[in-house]
């Protein structure tokens, strides 16, 4: 367990989107950055409501996949492969009951919703395309970027699952690797309720694994040591509101919720179209809904 690391450094976020010397230090270094008071509450009260919406109107009886942050066994869904243009709700394992049912309430039962937000409804759209993104982007290095992938990452009181360590260019890649995660603490994150761990640093150490198409198959390649632990992984906890920025290669994690709040976060991927997509990562488009930039 890592519970007693040292806390990450945390900075205010800027009025104008723009990273100082000393962000931009810690984010090259450490591989992540932790920047408080991004979104008010009164923005991430309106993004909880627009997701108690988008659930209220999900009928779990066409679909109960759950999302196996472990086995990745939602992988083999048709209903998953093509959530990459869409929104999509993936179930908790532990909501499932041995009937196939849920065992309680829907509202409390979603792990993630995914993974077209950011294109497909309107106020996740108009969130993802806040003009201080596009600054703090161009700061972190992405020349020309396009937002890919969003989920709302639920995390339920009692039941929320564990996210194993992984980078996201495992998911994400692109060669070079561009992929940044833009994670915004909806409610409070923290050791009890499941926040993010990353390990500093280890954004240098290439990457690990490698998710894609091999034909018709979704598969994971390993690269290197598969015992990789994480051990060294500090908490990244997150008053309500903050950004967490991730760099594609940095290996993160983030724990059980077994305390009696909910942890909702929003995650936009993006990545650079500098940088060639790769065509056998999972997450695919139609031809006509191309990846779009912050400005629309
Ligand atoms: O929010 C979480 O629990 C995990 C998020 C994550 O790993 C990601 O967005 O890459």
């Amino acid at each position: 367990m890592t519970s007693d690391a040292p806390a990450a450094p945390r900075f205010r976020y800027p009025a104008d989107g723009r990273l100082d010397a000393a962000m931009i230090e810690a984010w090259t270094r450490d591989g992540f950055l932790v920047l408080e008071e991004f979104a008010t509450a009164d923005a991430c009260a309106l993004l909880r409501a627009r997701v108690a919406e988008l659930v209220e109107a999900f009928d779990p009886d066409e679909n109960k996949v759950p999302f196996s942050p472990h086995a990745q066994a939602h992988a083999a869904k048709e209903y998953f492969r093509e959530s990459g243009d869409k929104i999509r709700f993936f179930v908790e394992e532990g909501a499932v009951a041995e009937d196939g049912g849920l065992n309680r309430p829907k509202g409390r039962a979603i792990n993630k919703i995914g993974h077209a937000l950011h294109d497909l409804d309107p106020v996740f759209s108009a969130f993802s395309r806040d003009a201080r993104l596009a600054e703090t982007a161009a700061d972190i290095g992405l020349a020309d970027p396009l937002l890919a992938q969003s989920m709302v990452i639920c995390k339920q009181p009692e039941i929320g699952a564990e996210v194993d360590l992984h980078q996201d260019a495992t998911f994400l890649h692109t060669v070079p690797v561009s992929v940044v995660g833009f994670w915004v603490a909806l409610e409070a994150a923290d050791r009890e309720n499941g926040c993010l761990f990353a390990v500093p640093g280890g954004h240098r150490d290439g990457l690990r694994r490698r998710f894609h198409y091999e034909g018709d198959l979704l598969v994971m390649d390993e690269f290197d040591d598969p015992t990789w632990a994480g051990s060294d992984a500090v908490p990244l906890e997150a008053p309500e509101g903050a950004l967490v920025l991730l760099h594609g290669l940095v290996p993160h994690r983030s724990g059980p919720n077994l305390s009696a709040r909910s942890r909702l976060a929003y995650a936009l991927h993006v990545v650079d179209r500098a940088a060639r997509w790769s065509p056998d990562n999972w997450l695919r488009r139609a031809p006509g809904a191309p990846f779009r930039g912050f400005d629309g």
